[in-house]
Parts: C-alpha cells; structure tokens; sequence
C-alpha cells in the first residue's frame, strides 16, 4: 500500500528523483522540504555507553532550517555534537543546533557535526535498524530508520 498523494510536504517526486543522485546508502525519509539519506548509526560492542548516527540533511527549500534535536528508544539522551581541535586532539561538543541553509546539503559524518545517542539500552549490530525522530525548526519532527554499519575508519574518539 502506498501513501502517495498522502503525506506531508510537497512534491516527493522531486525528493526521490534527487536522493536517487546519492552513491550508495538509501534515502531515509523527508519532512517538509527536508530530505534525508545516506544514514548509518555505528554499530557498537555490548556495553558501550554511547554511539553515533549520520546522515546527510538537504534542504530543498527557499528557507533556511536548523535540526534542533533528537531522540532514540535505544538511547537515555540524544545529543547533537560537533568536534573541535583542542591542544591537538579532535574532541566532541555539544551544541544547540546544526544550521542547514536554503538549498543546501549539509554532511553528518564522523569528525564533524553528527547525532550522538548516550546512554544506550541496546548495541546495534551490523544488519539492525534504529528508530531515530530529528526535529527541525521549521520542518517538524519526522521518524527514520537507520541501517547499522561497522565503525567508519576515522576514529575520532578522544578518550
Ligand atoms: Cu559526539
């Protein structure tokens, strides 16, 4: 069953058509004139307290839009996070929002800006999916899933 002509947010063709240009990675969702792809959450060890998702967040309209928060039923908290040099070593922030200007796409990707889930209930696997809602100033909340990955080979952890 489709939910074509149903939705929120207009012309979900253009949004298609455009994801599509993507290598790899599968679009995720959109919300407003937010499209989203190329998700992956890191999968992590039993244990870890704390993992990251990414994404790539395009903002197919004439206004600008901020993710303003997110949420996870895996994760205590969410935060988003940006890194920073600090006597030489990356280390992670967070921060009070990440700005997707106007016809504009903007990389969640590990050593930048990314969603961190802390406090985790569960350990994501390679093949698992994670529930993940983003909201946006403007857009609204939307719900997306996540395909786990193996940890990139960037490591930028600083502990
Ligand atoms: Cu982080």
């Amino acid at each position: 069953m489709t939910q074509s002509g149903h939705g929120h947010g207009p012309a979900p063709m253009q949004g298609e058509e455009e994801m599509g240009e993507h290598q790899g990675g599968q679009p995720l969702g959109m919300v407003g004139n937010i499209g989203m792809g190329q998700g992956w959450v890191r999968a992590t060890p039993p244990g870890t307290a704390n993992t990251g998702a990414f994404l790539h967040i395009h903002n197919r309209g004439d206004q600008g839009d901020e993710l303003i928060g997110a949420s996870s039923p895996i994760a205590r908290t969410v935060e988003l996070h940006n890194v920073r040099m600090n006597d030489g070593m990356m280390q992670m922030y967070p921060v009070e929002g990440i700005e997707i200007p106007a016809n504009e796409m903007v990389e969640l990707k590990p050593g930048s800006f990314h969603i961190m889930l802390i406090g985790l209930n569960a350990f994501p696997q390679p093949g698992d999916m994670v529930e993940i809602t983003l909201t946006y100033r403007h857009s609204g909340s939307v719900t997306l899933m996540f395909p786990v990955q193996e940890m990139a080979p960037m490591h930028d952890m600083t502990h």
